[in-house]
Order: structure tokens, then C-alpha cells, then sequence
């Protein structure tokens, strides 16, 4: 809108100068430029109001700017207890989050719980070795899994209070509070984005008098944790598979599919034009690739277990540990709408590597593979390409299947020598150690060197933590829109709050 006005104002200047020098004489030119400039004033000020353009830019909100270019739609805001401490001692079931436009609107907003608890109690004791005792970490509580409810079962400084930034409005300006509130609940969450700091939205969380529910009756996902074999913790087989699975996380914008606990075979994006068509062969892990001593069917045949799985309205979480000897290893899935983090904590002993790569369907059409060293995007079709390889900070598939970027980020510790890997085969040339006998465009991050112990039951341990964010797309992500992506994966839109 503003451009426009830019746009109008030198066209009409262009139009009056002819008339101001030859057809008027001298006296009435000064009155016409006079006249002319308080039109010109005039007339900017008319489009202003009429575009609505000048005075709403100051008041932008986060929301706005949002749905003006399609950025941010994608992110969560996360904020712990810890962060909130007006809020703490509330029963997390009566927190509702509102925004506020011309009115009081009602957005969806969830609480996580989490407790610091032991691994041995995620595997229901006795399984783990002798000094397990001490090993302890944060995790999102689950009734349904050994980890158990917390603590606490009030909203406490260690649990975790998410909403979309897309929900975000404008900065209240009304007498009134919304509706079914306790009075005085009241709280401000301004969010804004680190890239724009000139952009602020607002969120208000309020406490309900009764019948408001935090879900605000929507929800963004579903996540359907089905163990074939029956209820977890009756049926689930802790010190070693398989556990079949069919479980899925839905939402308007793509669908996965996991078989077993590392297993996840199934991946459809349905945003855009995206045809919907299942676009992964597997995700893989392994030492190195054709190196099949230790792979997804090899965790998932030894012990392991889940901490938990949460199907809530802004985001659903599937939290799992065990991949053999890294029995403490743990993978953590935090499903949005039309973005996925995937959080990979290695807890195990020194070893010689370890890679992760997705593998694509076999046969699956038109679809590129690039990343920040590749501007270049090769196509995937089973026969082999020039790509460069290094440390790579995000790659792309994208085609008439949709678009999936992922942004990795090296949490602990930051710098990781590593590499990466790409190769595209059918039928492959070395040993499949899952899913079938073609890489078709098998690519992603290779730490191809020692990694020193990372198990904390061993003395002298160092944390390992990588984060994948996945950016769900439909076809023709560009070069640059997948760089804009990745540099907004890394800086996560920030918060601060204060009493209303
Ligand atoms: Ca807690
Ligand atoms: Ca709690
Ligand atoms: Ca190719
Ligand atoms: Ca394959």
C-alpha cells in the first residue's frame, strides 16, 4: 500500500509540469505551484487515509505484517515458567490466550509440562546399567509413558507455555478485559521478530473463570500414537523390539507416518499445489553410510522406550530414547502446522561417527535437491549428480511433491566437524542397511570423525545437541526465498512479558 502512494505522487507531479510552463503566465504559475504543492499535500493525505496506509503503518502488529508476506507463519513462541512468573502456581488447564483486534478474540495456546526425572525411570527401572542413578534430564511428562505426570501439577518454572506468532494482534486499547476471565488475570506477551525489530505483536494470557478452554476449540495438528501390540504401557517391549507402529501426525499442511519407534517411512506435503504424494523411502541414521553394524532396524530391535507422546492444539510432541549401546539417546519430534523440529540428544559412548540422512521415494518425478553450497538444485532421478559437499547449514528438496527445507542447527556442541553426503542411485551401488535397494537423492550430515563420549553415566561427558527444523512448502521454493527460511529457522521470534 505505501509503495503505491510512492508510486501515484511523482506520476501526478509529471502530469501538472507541462501546464505550469506553457500554457500560464508568471503571476498565476506562482499561484498554480502553490496551489499544486497544497493539492499535492492534499491529495497525499486523501490516499493515505483512503488506503488506510499512513496511519497503520505505525501500528503494524506482527500479525499484520504477517499476513502481508507470509513470514513467520510458520512459528511457534515458546516460553518457559520460568519466564512467566506471574503466572506460575495457575492450573494449566484454566490458561487462555487472547488477541485483541478491534475486539477480544480467543487463540489457542498449550502448556507442556516437563520434570527433571531419571532415564531410569523412562525405562521403568532395572534395564539400565549401574550408574544410571545420577543420569538425569528435563522431559515432557506423559501419563501414558513411565515418565509419568510432573511434579507439580500446576504451571511450574521448568514447564513450557507455546502459542503461534501468527496469533499474535495488536496492543490493547480497550477498558474491558474479554469475557470469562478472572478478573485481574491479565498478562502482556509482546512478540517480535529479531530480523525486524521494528515489528511487534501482542498476545494476552488471562486466567478462565470456567468455561474457556485453552485449545480456544481449534487445534493446528493431530498426532495418533498407535502401538499395533496395544497400550504402551502394558504392551511396549522396553528391552528390545520390533514395536510396530502406525502413528501419524496430521495437519493441514503435511502428514508423517512412523513404524516403529525410529522408524518414519511415510511423508506428505499438501500445501500449495503439492501433489500429496508420500516423498521419503526412510529417514536414516547410521556410523557411515553401507555401514549397517548399528541403523534404524538395529535401535529399533534393541531396548528402548518413549518419555512421551502429547497430541495438543498448537503443537504435538513424540519423545523416545534408545539406539542400542546409546541407550540414552533420545529424538524428540515437536510437530506445528506447517513446520517440524526434530531435536537429537546423542548420549553415548565415544564412537567412530554418525550420519543422518533422508532417502527419498524411489521414483518420485521432478523433484531437486539443493543446499547452501549448491545454489544449483540437481535433479533426483536415480542417477548420480556433481554436488559439492562440506559443511552444509540447510538443504531442500523441492518439486511437484512440495517442499521440504531443512535448517540444521549444531546446539552442544557448535562446531561439529562434519560433512555432508549426497548420492543418487537405483539401484545403489553399496549396501542398504533400511527401506530398498535405490538412494534415490540420499542426502543430508555426516560427521564422519570420533565423537568423544556423550553418555552422561560416563565420567567426563560432553552434551550433544542438534536441532533440524523442517519447513513444509508447496513446489517453486527458490534459491534465496530457501536462504530467507533458514536464516529465520535460527533466529526465533523473541518475547517479553508484563502485568496487565
Ligand atoms: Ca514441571
Ligand atoms: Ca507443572
Ligand atoms: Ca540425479
Ligand atoms: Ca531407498
Amino acid at each position: 500500500m505505501r509503495q503505491k502512494t510512492y508510486d501515484i505522487l511523482p506520476a501526478r507531479r509529471a502530469a501538472f509540469a507541462p501546464l505550469h510552463r506553457e500554457i500560464l503566465g508568471p503571476a498565476c504559475l506562482r499561484y498554480m505551484l502553490v496551489l499544486s504543492m497544497l493539492l499535492r499535500l492534499h491529495l497525499a493525505i486523501w490516499l493515505c487515509i483512503a488506503q488506510a496506509g499512513c496511519a497503520q503503518v505505525e501500528k503494524t502488529t506482527l500479525s499484520d505484517r504477517i499476513e502481508e508476506d507470509a513470514i513467520r507463519r510458520e512459528d511457534p513462541v515458546l516460553i518457559s515458567g520460568f519466564d512467566i512468573e506471574p503466572l506460575l502456581g495457575t492450573s494449566p488447564e484454566t490458561i487462555v490466550a487472547f488477541r485483541y483486534t478491534d475486539k477480544w478474540e480467543q487463540i489457542p495456546v498449550q502448556i507442556d509440562q516437563r520434570k527433571v526425572t531419571t532415564f531410569a525411570n523412562l525405562y521403568n527401572s532395572s534395564t539400565l546399567s549401574e550408574n544410571e542413578e545420577e543420569a538425569k534430564s528435563l522431559f515432557y511428562t506423559d501419563e501414558n509413558s513411565y515418565t509419568g505426570g510432573d511434579d507439580d501439577p500446576l504451571f511450574d518454572s521448568d514447564d513450557e507455555l507455546v502459542f503461534m506468532a501468527r496469533d499474535a494482534g495488536r496492543k490493547f486499547s480497550s477498558l474491558s478485559e474479554p469475557d470469562g476471565v478472572r478478573k485481574d488475570s491479565g498478562i502482556e506477551i509482546r512478540v517480535w521478530d529479531p530480523l525486524r525489530t521494528n515489528v511487534s505483536g501482542y498476545v494476552y494470557l488471562f486466567e478462565s473463570a470456567g468455561a474457556l478452554e485453552p485449545s480456544a476449540g481449534r487445534s493446528y495438528g493431530t498426532y495418533e500414537f498407535m502401538l499395533l501390540n496395544g497400550d504402551y504401557l502394558e504392551n511396549y517391549r522396553i528391552e528390545g523390539g520390533p514395536n510396530p507402529e502406525e502413528t501419524w501426525y496430521r495437519s493441514k499442511y503435511y502428514e508423517r507416518r512412523f513404524s516403529d519407534r525410529w522408524k518414519t517411512d511415510r511423508l506428505r506435503i499438501k500445501k500449495g499445489s503439492a501433489s500429496g504424494e508420500n516423498i521419503i523411502d526412510m529417514a536414516k541414521l547410521m556410523f557411515a553410510p553401507g555401514h549397517c553394524d548399528r541403523h534404524v532396524g538395529t535401535f529399533n530391535s534393541g531396548a528402548g522406550c518413549f518419555a512421551a507422546n502429547k497430541d495438543g492444539p498448537v503443537r504435538s510432541i513424540r519423545s523416545y530414547l534408545g539406539a542400542n549401546s546409546g541407550m540414552l539417546t533420545q529424538r524428540v519430534h515437536l510437530f506445528y502446522e506447517s513446520r517440524e523440529d526434530v531435536h537429537t540428544h546423542l548420549r553415548v559412548h565415544t564412537i567412530r561417527g554418525a550420519a543422518t540422512f533422508y532417502d527419498y521415494k524411489t521414483g518420485l518425478k521432478g523433484m531437486r535437491y539443493c543446499n547452501n553450497l549448491n545454489p544449483e538444485c540437481v535433479q533426483i532421478d536415480g542417477k548420480d549428480d556433481e554436488v559439492e559437499v562440506g559443511i552444509v547449514s540447510w538443504e531442500m528438496i523441492e518439486g511437484p511433491a512440495g517442499s521440504m527445507l531443512l535448517s540444521h542447527r549444531f546446539i552442544s556442541p557448535k562446531d561439529v566437524p562434519r560433512t555432508s553426503y549426497y548420492r543418487d542411485e537405483s539401484p545403489a551401488l553399496i549396501t542398504q542397511c533400511d527401506g530398498d535397494e535405490s538412494m534415490w537423492g540420499f542426502s543430508g550430515i555426516w560427521i564422519n570423525d570420533t565423537i568423544p563420549n556423550t553418555d552422561p553415566r560416563i565420567e567426563g561427558y560432553e552434551q550433544f545437541h542438534v536441532v533440524t527444523t523442517h519447513i513444509y512448502e508447496g513446489p517453486g521454493v527458490t534459491f534465496h526465498s530457501a536462504e530467507e527460511k533458514d536464516n529465520i529457522a535460527r533466529n526465533s521470534v523473541k518475547a517479553s512479558i508484563r502485568k496487565l
